[in-house]
């Protein structure tokens, strides 16, 4: 009842190395939020959805619990369950209930890049779902999003925690347009978005006051010392997390607290930072529903379901072909 398919490859480690150094040559430098997420990133991402400042985890639990069912309704209780980036996939067990629980659940597709995750998501998934098939697939899916499989019936492709943030406006109109044409006419996308709300409370969420997403943010010049050989002293680095109103969106940074130079050995480059200079790490774009209605037609999609939390937070939406 499982199949796993790995397409991870050494190209991999070679695109990390083309993008770090393109980053880090570039005005001002900048370092894609894919790399925060080695085992210790992802330990703090997990503390992050623990904190009181950071409400979307949360929020999003709670329309999974609560609305499920008819999220599953409004779909057309489809058999396949395709879930991009699912980790252990602790939320969506509330889909897979409303699937069963509506007679329809046939088969779970994970897709992630631990392969280990993966693994033991679909052990675990197969003995709480009796008869659940788990057609895994352990990949970059921005990279490898066509070797989804198709299926028999109708999908659910859900892509929850508001991942889709992260990515520049004309990355993220690439994706959902290759996710459209992904979509069979009665298949549909699920979407988690967090919502533009104010300021205080946007900056808050990243930059806690236990500093977990500064930990977060820094980790990242962890993971290049490693895998890249470089040199970055963690100390020299400050996180800053501001939100720009006009772009809304949280632009969160790492800001060199002195002149220094790092090197990073397997890239053979040294790169020099000006004390107060600042790097981006990642964008986090929060939305609204006029906004994600445009966004979706710019990709060939229609809204055809809004599910918020009570408190207004944070959104799923369920899209289709247009
Ligand atoms: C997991 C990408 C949705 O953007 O809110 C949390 C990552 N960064 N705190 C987000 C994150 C800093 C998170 N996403």
């Amino acid at each position: 009842m499982i199949a796993i398919e790995v397409h991870l490859d050494a190209e991999a480690s070679e695109a990390m190395a083309r993008d770090v150094r393109a980053g880090l040559q570039s005005e001002p430098k900048e370092l894609a939020p894919k790399y925060f997420y080695d085992e210790r990133g992802s330990q703090l991402f997990e503390q992050i959805t623990e904190l009181a400042e950071y409400y979307p985890t949360r929020a999003e639990r709670e329309i999974l619990a609560r609305r499920s069912a008819e999220i599953v309704a409004e779909a057309g209780a489809p058999g396949t369950l395709v879930e991009l980036g699912s980790g252990s996939a602790a939320k969506t067990r509330h889909l897979l209930d409303a699937m069963r629980d509506a007679g329809c659940l046939d088969t779970y597709v994970p897709v992630d890049i631990s392969e280990e995750i993966t693994q033991e998501t679909a052990r675990c998934l197969v003995e709480e779902y009796p008869g659940l098939a788990v057609r895994g697939l352990v990949c970059d899916f921005e990279r490898h999003l066509e070797r989804i499989p198709t299926a028999e019936g109708e999908r659910l492709v859900a892509f929850l925690g508001g991942t889709v943030g992260n990515l520049y406006p004309a990355q993220r109109q690439g994706f959902l347009s290759r996710i459209a044409a992904l979509l069979g006419p009665a298949d549909r996308l699920l979407l988690g978005t967090d919502l533009v709300k104010e300021t205080d409370r946007l900056e808050a969420a990243y930059d806690d006051s236990l500093g977990v997403t500064a930990e977060f943010n820094k980790n990242v010049l962890q993971v290049l010392n490693r895998e890249l050989g470089a040199d970055f002293d963690l100390d020299a680095f400050e996180h800053v997390a501001r939100y720009d109103s006009d772009r809304e969106r949280m632009d969160i940074r790492l800001r060199s607290l002195a002149d220094q130079e790092v090197r990073l050995e397997e890239l053979d480059v040294s790169v020099e930072f000006v004390a107060g200079e600042e790097m981006r790490t990642e964008i986090s774009t929060k939305f609204t529903r006029a906004r994600l209605e445009s966004i979706y037609a710019d990709a060939g999609l229609e809204i055809c379901g809004w599910f918020t939390d009570a408190a207004g937070d944070y959104a799923l939406s369920l899209a289709r072909p247009a």
